[in-house]
């Protein structure tokens, strides 16, 4: 603190006065903390000066500071244009030395910028832009697309179009229409983005940016049947009923304040509800208004088509009807998916087995669990084709010819770190992700830096970091890991409950220091210690969501409509390859989920490896997204939250009832039946065990998930978990 103010106390003839007058304010420290614009510079570099120069500079309204070649961004939670403004995008790209200027994400952009330009050989560039759901990760990006969008804007561009036309505004366009498609409001995030995404910025060789091309990962698909309660459905459905003109309205049987189990908490007004900046970025990107219109459609048809419930059968051979006030849904939703009623209501009533040397068919009434299974697989299969057109399309729009770009930068934003109550195979594959990065960050800054002082034979201590190796091993490792052991079961296609895959993923990987203990599991589950804390993941439901399986008649019922849409979205073509349900009988290996994402997640890596990266690791100040509100203990468990006062509660009142109960007054409670009386003498042998027991549990009470819901009871045994 004294370096920081240039002064010395040793070397200062007024040292005593100067500490005795001025040490509070060094201690409060904030004073001068807040000036520090890198945390390699605070001294001594601890966990606690760190935090506090963050928690200075949040205060003071800086949000970026540097932490050697990273860059870390503070959420503000307030919307600050100056920070923004292209005035100052341009400052930072005109400045000799844009390191010089104050922490921004325009020194990483322009930087980033500057390096694509090599005199030997153009490198092409990524930025990497990290942290915890809701940290700002598709702000920062969105905020650096802006950025090129100015300064590589192309002049021909600008002569030529007006600027609605140009390529740097359809690229811009691409994020409103991504967005209202991809993200969802969760319990961490208003606007969560429910993908991953690669977007390529393409580069002539000026500079001058010509075009764009995004890959995506993994969308949440299942969130379109199934939100959690306090959660949200994708944007554009709210956008759709809460914008939709009268008209239109009527057109799409969406009439004013209609009940759609697909659509909760409605009542919810965000600002991503803006229907109008959805169909605008999507006219700018070339996609018409009626074809527009279909889509909005096809949608209102999904939400129609959730309304359908159905009620149990009595008699197992005869197909579930749907229930009284669903009747009018099976047509509405028929009606907008251009489909015959009869044949979507079979479909999922009905299943068909094809059997035998003949392949005969047998059609037996499924349950009703199972029609339920089918309807929403149908609504699945729909958005995630929907979405993956949505993207053709806007690639389409937004690519350069190859012989028109040289070298691209590349900007990563996936989803961020989760762990709900409930955390199943899509937590699996986005903490995997994390993981992944994590080790990409890690290798590049560190470990390469430090062999680099090796071979140089340069004087430094090294840094005892974490490697994620171990974690990465249990999930993807070979030959035996959680990625294989589901697999595994989806290949077999034998029926298995919850309870055995627990059990085969604790006996296979007990070995493993990154799997958690689960003794006090009320479901069956497992624990994987990741980098940013211990998650549970509840076994039930994995293997079916890793098949994702897609019974043959429902493709072949969407390859019947007579909507344009789902026609070319479901082409009669029979060299269409879809992912059909494993028959058991077939040779192919199957496609799992998990599979496919490590494999993308792998081409992903290898991008990443072939270019020059950056990072940019953004912080999440507070959990409840509120501007000036720096929550020391929040930061530093960056993943999961600290265990709710309800749950700590929950666990340890038994210490409550272990009062003396001579003492009177309103909190004294009697002894709980069964317990011995507290008394002076046996105090220590009655506490023992729950000290031990708090000991025990306090190095992951402050890591672990303990959002409402998910007690204490679900948190692991103690374990080194690489962080103090
Ligand atoms: V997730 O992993 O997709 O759930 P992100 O992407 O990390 O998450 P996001 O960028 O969506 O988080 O940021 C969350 C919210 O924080 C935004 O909707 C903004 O309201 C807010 N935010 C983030 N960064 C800034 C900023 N630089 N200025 C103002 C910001 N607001
Ligand atoms: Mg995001």
């Amino acid at each position: 603190l004294f370096q920081v103010n240039g002064h010395n106390p040793r070397s200062d003839g007024q040292a005593r006065e100067y500490l005795r007058e001025d040490l509070q304010e060094f201690l409060d420290g904030e004073v001068l903390l807040f000036q520090l614009d890198d945390l390699t510079r605070v001294n001594p570099v601890t966990l606690e000066t760190v935090l506090r120069c963050l928690q200075a500079r949040y205060m003071a309204d800086r949000f970026y500071t540097n932490a050697g070649c990273t860059l870390v961004a503070l959420n503000p939670f307030k919307p600050i244009p100056q920070l923004y403004s292209p005035e100052l995008m341009r400052e930072y790209h005109a400045a000799p030395q844009p390191q010089k200027l104050k922490p921004h994400v325009f020194t990483v952009g322009e930087q980033t910028y500057r390096n694509v330009k090599s005199l030997i050989e153009p490198v092409n560039q990524s930025i990497v832009v990290s942290g915890e759901s809701g940290a700002g990760k598709t702000w920062t990006s969105r905020c650096l697309m802006k950025f090129y969008a100015v300064v590589a804007a192309s002049p021909a561009s600008w002569e030529t179009h007006k600027i609605a036309e140009r390529i740097e505004q359809r690229i811009l366009n691409s994020n409103p229409v991504m967005e209202a498609f991809g993200n969802a409001c969760t319990l961490r995030n208003n606007n969560s983005s429910r993908f991953g995404k690669f977007i390529q910025l393409q580069l002539n060789r000026a500079q001058q940016m010509t075009g764009a091309a995004v890959q995506t990962y993994l969308l949440e698909k299942t969130r379109v049947a199934c939100q959690a309660s306090s959660e949200r459905n994708f944007h554009i459905f709210y956008q759709i009923c809460k914008g939709a003109s009268e008209d239109e309205r009527l057109q799409w049987h969406l009439p004013e304040g209609a009940a759609f189990s697909w659509l909760p908490n409605p009542e919810r007004s965000l600002e991503e509800d803006c229907f109008e900046v959805t169909r605008e970025a999507m006219l700018h990107l070339g996609i018409d208004t009626p074809t527009q219109n279909n889509i909005f459609k096809v949608l209102a048809g999904l939400l129609h088509l959730g309304n359908i419930q159905f009620a149990a059968s009595e008699d197992e051979a005869q197909p579930c009807q749907p229930m009284d006030d669903a009747k009018c849904s099976v047509r509405t939703a028929s009606l907008l998916l251009g489909l015959p009623e009869d044949v979507l209501l079979e479909t999922v009533q009905i299943r068909t087995i094809r059997a035998g040397r003949q392949q005969q068919v047998f059609r037996k009434p499924c349950p009703r669990a199972e029609c339920d299974t089918r309807r929403d697989c149908l609504a699945k299969l729909i958005y995630a084709r929907l979405f993956d057109w949505l993207v053709s399309v806007i690639n389409s729009s937004i690519c350069a010819d190859t012989d028109s770009w040289t070298t691209f930068i590349g900007l990563l934003d996936v989803y961020g770190f989760e762990s709900f109550p409930d955390n199943s195979l899509e937590q699996l594959c986005i903490n995997y992700a994390n993981e992944k990065l994590q080790q990409h960050f890690v290798a590049h800054y560190l470990r390469a830096q430090q062999e680099e002082y090796a071979v140089e034979g340069l004087e430094w201590s090294f840094v005892n970091y974490q490697d994620n190796q171990a974690c990465l091993d249990l999930i993807e490792g070979s030959p035996i890991s959680i990625c294989s052991l589901i697999n595994e079961e989806c290949r077999l296609n034998r029926p298995s409950s919850a309870a055995q895959l627990q059990t085969r993923i604790e006996t296979a990987l007990a070995g493993s220091p990154c799997l958690g203990h689960n003794k006090l599991s009320r479901e069956p589950s497992f624990i994987v210690v990741h980098y940013a804390g211990p998650v549970r993941y509840h076994t039930a439901g994995l293997v079916e969501k890793n098949k994702d399986p897609v019974p043959p008649e429902l493709t072949r019922l969407l390859q019947q409509s007579q909507d344009p849409l789902l026609m070319g979205l479901f082409p009669t073509n029979p060299k269409e390859k879809t992912q059909e349900e494993p028959s058991g009988q077939s040779r192919n290996p199957v496609l799992t989920v998990v599979s496919k994402f490590k494999a993308s997640l792998e081409q992903l890596l290898q991008v990443l490896h072939s270019t020059t990266p950056h990072y940019i690791r953004c912080i999440k100040p507070n959990s409840q997204g509120q501007a000036q509100t720096f929550v020391q203990e929040e930061v530093i468990n960056t993943g999961p939250k600290l265990i709710s006062h309800q749950n700590f509660v929950e666990r340890y009142k038994l210490l409550r009832r272990l009062r003396p109960h001579t003492s009177s007054g309103p909190h004294s409670p009697h002894p709980a039946k069964g317990l011995p009386e507290w008394c002076p003498h046996s105090e220590e042998a009655m506490l023992e065990p729950l000290i031990q027991d708090i000991l025990h549990t306090l190095p992951v009470l402050t890591q672990a998930a303990a959002t409402p819901g998910d007690s204490a009871e679900a948190m692991p045994a103690p374990m080194h978990c690489g962080r103090t």
